[in-house]
């Protein structure tokens, strides 16, 4: 890498993180190990400026190399439109390389015009153990096309370049591993504690070209130190990608609190009250402002004053539902203008991705301050509830971590609410619970409660949400101080483990 490229690899590996193209936390992989640190390099046909970037700095770095081949070829899929634009910018023929021979036809494996004899350099995207690279120079080399060289973006540094070296095919990366690691700590992006943790991982988990493990499989190190529960509040900070979690972590930190207030009262003044008597305690207040019977924009203006005196954040529990045109008004308008005060709000995944637009379509433009009203917003998904015989399964779980995890919103995205701790693992995503009562019991109206120490030590919460328990209380304020003791000592005795 030539030093006048410098920060626009450490720019490019900053972007490369904030689109999601890599994220840390604690992956199933191919190899059948977890791997604390996962690359989707798919993401960037979604954003052409970034595309651009990696076909430029791709092109220089084959210059730089003095890579010439008669043609490129891209390993299907991820890095065929990066094969193109090396073409396009080189002139440079491209080889396209099927994944399955065609049924009908010529048959051919490759695409193209070609002659035995013929060189090739192989583009791709992430290498691991090299495999892939070799499936398409097979191919090729039954051809008769000489691969001796193959550009990468991503050079995971698990054994791939020797492996591949072991066929005769030199890898030439844009990135490893270690400088994205030492660019993002730079850039104060990641946790020491990441970088270690990724560091020891890559050193243990070395992967031959048939991904069998070079020398015995490898205890998971490293990896735990991503199960999501076992991270601190104040790193779990830095990795998430809504700015409004980074919000809530840091408060949750310092203020050393995850006790969430359910304010489930029906007059303005009785939810002030409470707000102040349990202000110090809570980390976030959480509303249904639908239930206030007199409702009004001072009740607002002194419960904002409230939050800011007392230091916690406005959640309003609107389970919104509809379609992405139908929540976006229920979002800013009406009565309650939820949007102008709620930092964060809750919402069913029930119609999918496009409720994250509809929503995020309330928030158009600057606030009073000329802030970024969207980056201050955020939102809670449904992926479990509390209530007996709901009708949530598995496969509804799976999904809404999905939509909570990928894709263009996810910078939308504060947290899951749900009941267990294998609802989703990217520890940038905070877990909110409700149903939590000193006393495990159900009401009359299918409610189940959970002990404090129970959600937040078996079922992986980091928020537990309590309303019946403080608000029916003698002394409300020592009620909500004893369920900040209990939730914030399991959650120490969680993290320590
Ligand atoms: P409780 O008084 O602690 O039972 O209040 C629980 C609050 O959490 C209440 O506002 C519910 O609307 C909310 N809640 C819940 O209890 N269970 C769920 O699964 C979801 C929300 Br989602």
């Amino acid at each position: 890498m030539v030093a006048q490229n410098n920060d626009e690899m450490k720019a490019l590996a900053v972007k490369l993180f904030e689109i999601n193209a890599f994220k840390f936390g604690d992956f199933k992989m191919k190899v059948g190990i977890n791997s604390p640190v996962y690359f989707d390099l798919r993401v960037i046909v979604s954003y052409p400026d970034v595309m651009q970037t990696v076909a430029d700095l791709l092109v220089s770095h084959i210059k730089e190399q003095q890579l010439s081949a008669k043609h490129v070829c891209g390993v299907p899929y991820t890095a065929l439109p990066l094969a193109t634009l090396v073409s396009l910018q080189q002139h440079t023929p491209m080889l396209v390389r099927r994944k399955e021979a065609k049924a009908y036809g010529t048959k051919k494996l490759i695409e193209g015009i070609y002659h035995a004899g013929d060189t090739c350099l192989i583009v791709e995207d992430v290498v691991t153990s090299g495999s892939s690279i070799l499936d398409t120079v097979r191919d090729l080399e039954s051809e008769g096309i000489v691969v001796t060289d193959a550009v990468v973006v991503v050079d995971r540094e698990q054994g791939g370049s020797a492996n591949i070296a072991k066929h005769g095919v030199r890898m030439h990366s844009l990135f490893t591993l270690s400088f994205l690691l030492n660019t993002l700590r730079e850039a104060g992006r990641i946790e020491k504690a990441t970088v270690d943790a990724v560091a020891k991982y890559i050193a243990a988990v070395q992967i031959n070209s048939d991904g069998s493990f070079v020398g015995d499989k490898p205890d998971v190190v490293g990896v735990n130190d991503f199960v999501r529960t076992k991270i601190p509040f104040e790193s779990r900070a830095n990795l998430a990608k809504s700015a409004v979690a980074r919000r809530l972590f840091s408060l949750m930190a310092s203020k050393r609190t995850n006790l969430c207030l359910a304010a489930d009262l029906t007059k303005g003044d009785e939810i002030l009250d409470i707000a102040d008597k349990c202000g110090p305690y809570i980390c976030l207040l959480k509303t249904h402002i639908d239930i206030v019977e007199d409702f009004s924009e001072s009740f607002i203006a002194s419960l904002k004053a409230l939050a800011a005196r007392h230091q916690f954040l406005l959640m309003e529990d609107r389970k919104f539902a509809d379609i992405g045109n139908t929540v976006s008004l229920q979002y800013g308008k009406g009565i309650y203008k939820i949007s102008s005060w709620a930092d964060l709000v809750t919402a069913h995944t029930l119609p999918g991705r496009s409720i994250l637009q509809g929503l995020k379509a309330a928030l158009g433009g600057e606030d009073a301050a000329g802030g970024d009203v969207a980056a201050e917003r955020g939102v809670f998904l449904l992926a479990e509830m509390s209530a007996s015989g709901n009708l949530i399964d598995d496969k509804y779980k799976e999904t809404s971590n999905k939509i909570a995890t990928e894709g263009g919103d996810v910078d939308f995205v504060a947290g899951v609410v749900c009941q267990s701790a294998n609802c989703f693992a990217f520890p940038g995503l905070i877990q909110l619970t409700p149903g939590v009562k000193i006393d495990e019991s159900v009401d009359k109206l299918g409610q189940q409660y959970q002990t404090p120490e129970h959600v937040v030590k078996e079922r992986g919460a980091d928020i537990a949400v309590v309303g019946r328990g403080i608000l029916q209380a003698k002394n409300v304020a020592q009620a909500a101080q004893t369920y900040r003791d209990r939730l914030w000592t399991a959650y120490t005795e969680r993290v320590a483990k």
